[in-house]
């Protein structure tokens, strides 16, 4: 059940083309429709599902079966990773990826900015049961701006008295019009972790990245704007980053997808995910009272 009301939200929030409504699964969402961009993000995980400049296609992929459970992640767009990426090492039972995509955040603000992009500010409460898995004091804020460039930035306050470690990834999934015939360059000369062969390190050579298989892969000590190129859709997608040392390329193939139930076996063709982290080597320890900012970029390239 949503905390706060939809007509709440609204009378405190809502702006000239930006509006709160029930979306998938009863789930509170954000509607976007600006000059500048058509886009909407869910307060279940400060989920961003939808984002394009106006009179473009989709930029996101969303997977047609995505679950919109209160209790489960949503399939597609940019699922907000923190405090872990992946399964937390030492606790398998923990939730994969951590809890920050599972909880129900908070809005902050929303401005129209002067450029008609959207600024929404989304805080992350702390909950009992986020706190019996990670119980050191934090705040996190996810600040995403849609206009011509979608801006997302996850923010991370250590309010503790310790050193505070973690690990984040927006793990943002595009949409291609194939994902055989399109490639990713930028990452040349990277050394990255290949989670499909055994996690052994290597180094990426300099072609552009095509995916022909299973491909998980971690690009550590990076800080390199990639760009994806969708001859299919005659499209080149900018994917830019700040205080983000990781990116993690993603795609399940062919057996992985089908072993997804949130997932359509033959969605795999038409996505890939380019992700923005701070993963494996690249996590973060923040001294107390210091603040971390990671930020993606996205944006459309004529082709
Ligand atoms: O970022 C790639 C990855 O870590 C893959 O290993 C795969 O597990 C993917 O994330 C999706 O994870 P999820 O928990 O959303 O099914």
């Amino acid at each position: 059940m949503p905390k706060h009301s939809i007509e709440d939200l609204n009378r405190q929030f809502s702006k000239p083309g930006v509006k709160f409504e029930s979306g998938n699964g009863g789930l509170t969402q954000i509607s976007i429709s600006t000059r500048a961009a058509v886009g909407e993000i869910y307060l279940h995980g400060a989920h961003v599902t939808g984002w394009n400049p106006a009179g473009t296609a989709p930029v996101l992929f969303m997977s047609g079966d995505s679950l919109f459970d209160a209790a489960k992640p949503i399939r597609g767009g940019v699922p907000v990773i923190f405090p872990w990426f992946g399964p937390r090492a030492g606790h398998a039972e923990h939730p994969m990826h951590g809890f920050a995509r599972t909880s129900e955040w908070e809005v902050q603000s929303v401005e129209v900015g002067a450029q008609n992009q959207v600024d929404v500010v989304l805080s992350l409460p702390r909950t009992t049961a986020a706190q019996g898995l990670f119980p050191q004091p934090f705040e996190a804020r996810f600040i995403a701006s849609f206009g011509q460039t979608l801006s997302m930035t996850l923010e991370v306050r250590n309010t503790g008295e310790k050193p505070l470690q973690f690990e984040e990834a927006l793990h943002t999934y595009f949409t291609l019009g194939d994902v055989k015939s399109s490639s990713v360059s930028g990452l040349a000369g990277v050394t990255y972790i290949d989670k499909v062969d055994q996690f052994a390190r290597k180094v990426q050579d300099s072609a552009p990245i095509r995916i022909t298989g299973e491909t998980d892969r971690v690009y550590l000590a990076t800080d390199a704007t990639c760009v994806i190129d969708d001859p299919a859709q005659d499209r080149r997608i900018e994917v830019g980053k700040s205080g983000s040392g990781s990116t993690v390329v993603w795609n399940p193939w062919i057996a992985k997808a089908k072993g997804m139930a949130d997932f359509g076996d033959e969605e795999w063709q038409r996505m890939i995910c380019v992700e923005t982290a701070n993963a494996a080597d690249d996590a973060v320890t923040l001294a107390p009272g210091k603040t971390h900012a990671m930020t993606a970029r996205v944006r459309v390239l004529k082709s």
